[in-house]
């Protein structure tokens, strides 16, 4: 059942679950180099949280790798304000696919996990013990619950019937593909458009929270390559940070977005909004010694993202599922 390591992706039909989404579509843009057959199905023609469908769908395509990168996705006020969607459709979405997945004897799967799974204050940078060690922090705890599901569905079935389940966990993610709509985005595209249109029209920024928070932020493209290099090299039960990418508080990252746009306005920090977590950057090292390390920039993936955003159709964000579904 468990499939040889490392597993070679070459010939092999490969379902990106979430081929729209920011990670997901990087994936579709990587994976093609390892000489794969790229399986994608949009979510007008399969509904994720469908466990029948997903069944249907998995026997008709017979993939023999998944890689589960579908989620209802979102910043801090997206979590904040749709706690039923989070936890409902990620845990939907992860059994559907896990159960169907082990039912067919599909060879490999990796589900991509959160950094918010972590405890709220835990040690930094966060090592993959730390799992479960401590309470959540509150703005996400029902992605989080939903999450370490999809990571203990991964370990469980690896347990209970040998497959070659694994769950990696990204740090957080920005890049070509994001979602720029503000009340549900992540600080980078958030900011970047708020500067964006500061720039345009003139007046103050609002950034949320204090400023204080300190976030570990890596290039999707990169992640994505480090996800295909553990898809290739990684079978294990425990968990692996996807991390190594660059630590800066938020205020720090507005000046920084705001160079990269040309922007000399003040800014404006609205502490009635919530901070999260105070602390959020990830322990790379078992990635690293594995032999993997992110290549871009902190400042270089920013000037990337904001070319993307530029060209993208007049419609901010067109093309983009920002439920990465
Ligand atoms: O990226 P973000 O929404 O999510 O917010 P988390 C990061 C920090 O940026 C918080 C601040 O301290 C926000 O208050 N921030 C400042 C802003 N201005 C803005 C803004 O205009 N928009 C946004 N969105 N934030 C997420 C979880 O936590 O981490 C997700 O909510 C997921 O579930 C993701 O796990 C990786 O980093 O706080």
């Amino acid at each position: 059942m468990r499939a040889p390591t490392p597993f070679d992706l070459t010939g092999k039909r490969v379902w990106v679950a979430g081929h729209r989404g920011m990670v997901g579509s990087a994936l579709a843009r990587r994976l093609p180099a390892e000489g794969c057959e790229l399986l994608t199905v949009d979510r007008d023609r399969l509904d994720l949280r469908d466990q029948r469908a997903v069944d249907g769908w998995i026997r008709d395509a017979r993939p023999d790798a998944i890689v589960v990168a579908a989620g209802t996705v979102g910043g801090i006020e997206a979590n904040r304000t749709r706690p039923a969607e989070f936890l409902y459709d990620n845990i939907a979405i992860a059994s559907n696919i896990i159960r169907s997945a082990a039912e067919t004897g599909v060879g490999k799967l990796m589900y991509l996990g959160s950094s918010c799974i972590y405890p709220r204050l835990a040690d930094q940078p966060v090592a993959e013990d730390s799992l479960l060690t401590g309470p959540f922090e509150a703005t996400n705890e029902w992605y989080a619950v939903a999450k370490v599901a999809g990571v203990k569905l991964c370990q469980a079935y690896r347990q209970q019937y040998g497959h070659d389940f694994i769950a990696v966990v990204p740090t957080n993610l920005y890049g070509p593909g994001d979602s720029f709509d503000l009340a549900s985005s992540h600080v980078i595209s958030a900011l970047m458009r708020k500067i964006h249109t500061a720039r345009a029209e003139g007046g103050s920024v609002e950034v949320w929270g204090t400023g204080k928070p300190r976030r570990e932020f890596m290039y999707v493209d990169d992640a994505a390559d480090a996800l295909v290099f553990l898809m290739k090299t990684y079978s294990k039960p425990e968990i692996i940070n996807i991390a190594g990418g660059e630590d800066i508080s938020i205020a720090g990252l507005a000046a920084l977005i705001a160079d990269v746009v040309g922007f000399d306005g003040p800014f404006h920090f609205d502490d009635t909004k919530p901070d999260g977590m105070p602390r959020k950057s990830l322990d790379g090292s078992r990635l690293a010694e594995l032999g993997w390390n992110p290549r871009t920039p902190l400042r270089e993936g920013l000037v990337r993202t904001y070319r993307w955003w530029q060209n993208l159709d007049e419609e901010v964000g067109a093309g983009v599922d920002p439920e990465g579904r």
